[in-house]
């Protein structure tokens, strides 16, 4: 059964693992590997892949992610700290701003660069400039292209692609095709990765696959069903706050607030009869059931906010701040 803030086997963050400490022959790799992109190539996708869980929501819309998540994979050979960022865009809004400043922070501090890429589309500006961006030396860390969605992707263009990225960023390291969605080639990933991470034991305990508590996951359970729901301008103009989560034993009680930009958003965000909410409720307590093992009650409330997306002070109430705060 889970306990109220924590969705991890172990409860210690920072108990050093066993891994790798007396094995002199295979030395162990221990190190964090941020995943960059433009807004959806698949980073979360990958990300909860890997790791076997979804601690990171995933829609097909643009923006999904808007703050740092880690996602921790352990194995005999290595211990990778994925840092799943939001997508760098441009956007005109605060949260826009802090999103891409989280974004650049988590990859200055990881030991790889993994940027991400849709192999199903063709190679478009911002994706470009992004790549040049990161291999113009600035930052010195070694660099792995992930060409993403195969799955999806015209076979005969991948190898024109992969020459094309070659001259692009002549120094990256690799340059490997993936599908998050389908597993495909995500075991040569994790070997190539692990090629450029610091020879150390294992940092976290096995058990610890990331830092997201559960309230967090609530929060973000309820923003995937409404960014699935919802169209236009609306999800990108919600957040979602928990007001209170707790562990009675046999179930946890959430209520959890939904703010929107405008006051014309309520009503469409509700639906008629309330059917708009008790759907996103419905299935964002499903989902949560899954990954916290256990009966959950969820209440959810609409509430305005006007312009919440543009006031410094209350992103970093809503844990949107840009991370330097
Ligand atoms: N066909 C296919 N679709 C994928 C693959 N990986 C991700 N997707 C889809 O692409 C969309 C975006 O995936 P996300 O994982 O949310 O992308 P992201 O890069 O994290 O996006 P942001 O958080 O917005 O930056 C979703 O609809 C995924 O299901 C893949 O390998 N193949
Ligand atoms: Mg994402």
């Amino acid at each position: 059964m889970a306990t109220t803030e924590d969705i991890n086997k172990s409860q210690q963050p920072n108990k050093a693992s066993e891994l790798g400490k007396d094995n002199k022959e295979t030395p162990y790799h221990c190190g964090t590997v941020a995943l960059l992109g433009v807004p959806n190539v698949g980073k979360s996708t990958l990300m909860n892949r890997i790791i076997g869980a979804k601690v990171a929501i995933v829609t097909p819309k643009p923006q999904t992610t808007r703050h740092r998540i880690l996602g921790i994979h352990t194995d005999e050979q290595r211990q990778i700290i994925f840092v799943d960022t939001p997508g760098i865009h441009k956007g005109a809004q605060q949260l826009n701003r802090n999103m891409v400043r989280v974004a650049y922070a988590a990859a200055e501090e990881a030991d790889v660069l993994a940027i991400m890429q849709d192999a199903s589309k063709p190679l478009d500006m911002p994706t470009k400039k992004l790549i040049e961006r990161f291999a113009d030396g600035r930052l010195k860390q070694p660099r792995i292209h992930v060409l993403n969605k195969v799955d999806r992707a015209d076979k005969s263009r991948l190898l024109p692609r992969l020459k094309q990225l070659q001259q692009l960023d002549p120094g990256a390291k690799a340059y490997i095709p993936v599908s998050a969605r389908k597993g495909t080639q995500t075991d040569s990933l994790l070997k190539e990765l692990t090629k450029y991470l610091p020879e150390q034991p294992a940092i976290h305990d096995p058990d610890w696959f990331t830092d997201q508590s559960q309230r967090q996951l609530a929060g973000e359970y309820v923003r995937e069903q409404v960014f699935l729901s919802m169209h236009q301008e609306i999800p990108f103009q919600t957040a979602v706050d928990i007001e209170r989560f707790e562990d009675l034993g046999d179930i946890i009680e959430i209520e959890a607030v939904i703010l929107v930009g405008s006051e014309r958003h309520k009503p469409m965000l509700i639906g008629k009869g309330g059917g708009g909410m008790k759907a996103v409720g419905t299935k964002a307590r499903l989902g949560l059931e899954e990954i916290l093992g256990c009966r959950v009650r969820l209440n959810i409330w609409v509430k305005v906010d006007e312009d919440w997306f543009d006031h410094p002070g209350k992103l970093i109430e809503l844990g949107l701040g840009a991370g330097n705060e």
